[in-house]
């Protein structure tokens, strides 16, 4: 008996030599110190044997798995110092090297002319409110006093879809009169901004798609002093100048009397360049005093109740802002252009 302790002892040290990681270190383990390894069985076995053995067996069995429960600690420490070392050797690194950089995001330059329109109009006490881009003809052109076969409906190429009196619409103007309808009597002060929609001919002003930021405001005796004084200061915080304005008359079915509004060219300071075409102005907003069908249409009445509107390019003002000569870069996707803002 105590040659087969000494024998399965001897095997399992010279077992544990050979084990090279810690998964076989396990089933070594296992093999040897588990509870039916054979020097387990031999223990479970003492109460068999006579008296005069038994004490002689235990004590040879207990030493013997004491030995190897120690084996199994060195050699352990063993490995696990060798792991690491093989780690550290081959999966060094190099501090040195240079790091790779994390490509950045950043919000394209449509969107952040609309925020800073937002936040001037914020300032000046106006709510951002959104409307719908698919519209009826009745909000996008009759309601805004354009009746079907109006001569003025040809300012606007609009995209129709196969079901009769659904259009994209081709301006913010349509918001005027669902803001109006939700809010009559009330006063409003509000911008319409997103996108619109225009079957044009591409070029380097025009797409088909582009944003505007539509604004309204309605009151109690609104002139048109308001008007020039609002737009005028929205300008000076949008060109970060005091820039001077012009309103030259224009026509809008919509609005009586309608205006666009001229900014001084901020490259020749008004002497007449390339930008402005030689004029010394640029062009940057329609507006005018609300329409009284208008008006009326929106549930205010014309008598009581008086307003102005407004209706920018924001794509167009980046393009003033930044001098970018063509408006088909906004929506073209490539990122040479994009990276730039
Ligand atoms: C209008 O759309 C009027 N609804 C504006 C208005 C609102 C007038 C309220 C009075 C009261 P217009 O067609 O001029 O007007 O367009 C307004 C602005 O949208 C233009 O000044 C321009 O900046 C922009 N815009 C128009 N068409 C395009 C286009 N194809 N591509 C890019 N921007 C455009």
């Amino acid at each position: 008996m105590l040659d087969r302790i000494h024998t399965v002892k001897e095997i399992a040290l010279k077992e544990l030599e050979g084990v090279a990681d810690q998964e076989l270190l396990q089933a070594w383990r296992v093999k040897y110190l588990g509870r039916s390894a054979e020097l387990g069985e031999i223990l479970q076995g003492l109460k068999d044997l006579d008296s005069g053995q038994r004490p002689l067996v235990g004590r040879e069995v207990n030493q013997a798995k004491a030995a190897l429960e120690k084996a199994y600690e060195s050699h352990e420490a063993e490995l696990r110092i060798a792991a690491l070392e093989q780690s550290l050797r081959y999966e060094r690194l190099d501090v040195t090297l240079p790091g790779r950089p994390l490509p950045q995001g950043r919000l394209h330059p449509a969107t952040q002319t609309l925020r800073r329109i937002y936040a001037i109009w914020a300032k000046m006490g106006f709510q951002v409110y959104r409307s719908r881009e698919v519209e009826t003809d009745e909000y996008n052109f009759e309601l805004l006093n354009m009746p079907a076969h109006h001569p003025a409906r040809d300012m606007w190429d609009t995209f129709h879809v196969t079901e009769p009196g659904i259009l994209l619409r081709t301006h913010t103007s349509p918001g005027q009169i669902h803001v109006m309808r939700e809010r009559a009597p009330e006063p409003i002060r509000v911008i319409l901004p997103g996108m619109c929609y225009r079957y044009e001919q591409l070029t380097a002003r025009s797409e088909i798609q582009f944003n505007q930021v539509e604004g309204l405001a309605v009151g109690r005796r609104i002139t048109f002093a308001d008007l020039k004084g609002t737009l005028t200061a929205f300008a000076r915080r949008m060109f970060d100048r005091h820039v001077r304005t012009r309103f030259r008359a224009q026509h809008f079915p919509f609005t009586e009397p309608s205006a666009e509004m001229d900014i001084e060219c901020f490259l020749c300071l008004g002497e007449g360049c390339g930008v402005c075409k030689y004029t010394g102005w640029l062009e940057i907003l329609g507006c005018g005093m609300v329409h009284p069908t208008v008006l009326r249409n929106g549930g205010y009445d014309p008598e009581v109740f008086s307003g102005f509107a407004f209706g920018m390019g924001p794509e167009r003002i980046a393009m003033l802002r930044y001098n970018i000569e063509d408006i088909r870069l906004f929506w073209g996707n490539d990122m040479r252009f994009l990276e730039q803002f």
